[in-house]
């Protein structure tokens, strides 16, 4: 008989990748999906997988959903990926990113132990939770979190994680992931950002954009590779907190630099602070300005993550290097953007 998985954020960036990676594997594939205006199912990209997906409406903010969800999937794996994860917006909206980030999971894993107990859950948590916590951080290091996202998925890591853990025997993991990105993730996250506002230059359709911190550190790997890592952590005998990420720190003036080659520009900075500016070598042009909109009142400086506790328990690495991410991003904007302008 086939496993039978739900998974909440089914309809985000990880959510897409990780219905499609299990129904490749055979799974029955359920998902947790809320009332939007819009059709929330755009991100599923493959053909022939969003129509053997079972789609479940709810909220990570009304436990009656949840647990009509879970009587409906019967799941043997959980994958909570629901979230608020923006963490610029989560210091304008504090409490969205507590409902959700951290009450939401206690909704969840207390319906989980009452309709079906044996289930394996996934967790979704974050690097954010290290904060200004210097690199390499791994599982040991101390969690030091600066933003409402980074202390609402800390306090569910701590109660519900390692605390339902303990206390009740859950079978309950923390992937500790490291920024991760591809061609699907929200347009208002800096990689995206950068590669669909190069596209439109390229296209004739803007000639600048802005961003803010330009030498903000992260540790940039595809998300293709890391929802694997999720699945893999609920395969082992017993439960764990595993760091997954690429091991590489870059700037965020470096995956500029490296999506404008792509797009034959030829990156250079002059000025400095507010007043800092990228221009094309080229044509002289500046392609990128500094916004202090775009700053956020309190910054994670560095992230760089080991995750070789990963590779020895089960095996896992990354594997798309940090230029072929940037690559693969900016020619799918190069097309997407095409697509746009024709329509
Ligand atoms: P994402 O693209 O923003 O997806 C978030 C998902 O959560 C969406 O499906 C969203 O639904 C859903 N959601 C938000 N509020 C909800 C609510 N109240 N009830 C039900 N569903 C709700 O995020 P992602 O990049 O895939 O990340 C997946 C998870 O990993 C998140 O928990 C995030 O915090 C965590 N994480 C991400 C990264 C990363 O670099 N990507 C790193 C570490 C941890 P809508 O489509 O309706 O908005
Ligand atoms: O910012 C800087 C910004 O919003 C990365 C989420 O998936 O990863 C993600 O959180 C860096 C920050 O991601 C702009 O200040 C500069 O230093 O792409 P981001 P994030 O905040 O690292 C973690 C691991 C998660 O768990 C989260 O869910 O880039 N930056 N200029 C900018 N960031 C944005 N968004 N926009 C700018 O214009």
């Amino acid at each position: 008989m086939s496993k039978r998985a739900f998974i909440t954020g089914i309809t985000g960036q990880d959510g897409s990748y990780l219905a499609e990676f299990l129904l490749g594997k055979g799974y029955d594939v359920y998902g947790l999906v809320r009332r939007t205006s819009n059709n929330p199912m755009i991100r599923f990209k493959e053909p022939g997988k969003l129509e053997k997906i079972k789609i479940i409406y709810g909220n990570m903010r009304d436990s009656a959903s949840i647990e009509r969800a879970l009587e409906i999937s019967k799941p043997d794996e959980i994958y909570n990926l629901a979230a608020q994860s923006d963490v610029g917006i989560s210091f304008q909206c504090p409490e969205e990113a507590s409902e959700v980030n951290y009450y939401g999971v206690g909704r969840l894993v207390n319906e989980a132990m009452r309709v079906c107990p044996q289930a394996r859950i996934y967790q979704a948590s974050t690097s954010e939770m290290f904060g200004r916590t210097n690199p390499p951080q791994n599982e040991g290091s101390l969690f030091q979190p600066v933003s409402p996202y980074g202390r609402a998925k800390l306090k569910a890591h701590e109660d519900y994680v390692t605390g339902y853990r303990n206390k009740h025997g859950l079978f309950i993991c923390s992937g500790i992931l490291f920024n991760h990105e591809s061609p699907r993730r929200g347009e208002h996250f800096v990689t995206r950002k950068i590669t669909i506002s190069l596209a439109k230059i390229k296209h004739g359709l803007q000639e600048r954009f802005q961003l803010g911190n330009l030498d903000a550190k992260r540790d940039w790997g595809f998300a293709k590779d890391y929802v694997e890592a999720m699945w893999r952590m609920l395969q082992e005998d017993k439960p764990d907190d595993f760091v997954i990420a690429t091991g590489e720190m870059h700037t965020v003036r470096e995956f500029a630099e490296e999506a404008a080659k792509f797009f034959g520009m030829d990156i250079e900075w002059g000025g400095g602070g507010l007043e800092e500016k990228g221009i094309d070598r080229k044509t002289k042009k500046v392609v990128i300005e500094v916004n202090p909109a775009h700053l956020r009142p309190n910054e994670v400086d560095f992230l760089q993550g080991d995750s070789s506790k990963a590779e020895r328990v089960f095996g896992w690495k990354h594997k798309t290097a940090f230029k072929d991410l940037v690559r693969l991003m900016a020619e799918h904007d190069l097309e997407h953007v095409k697509r746009e302008k024709l329509l």
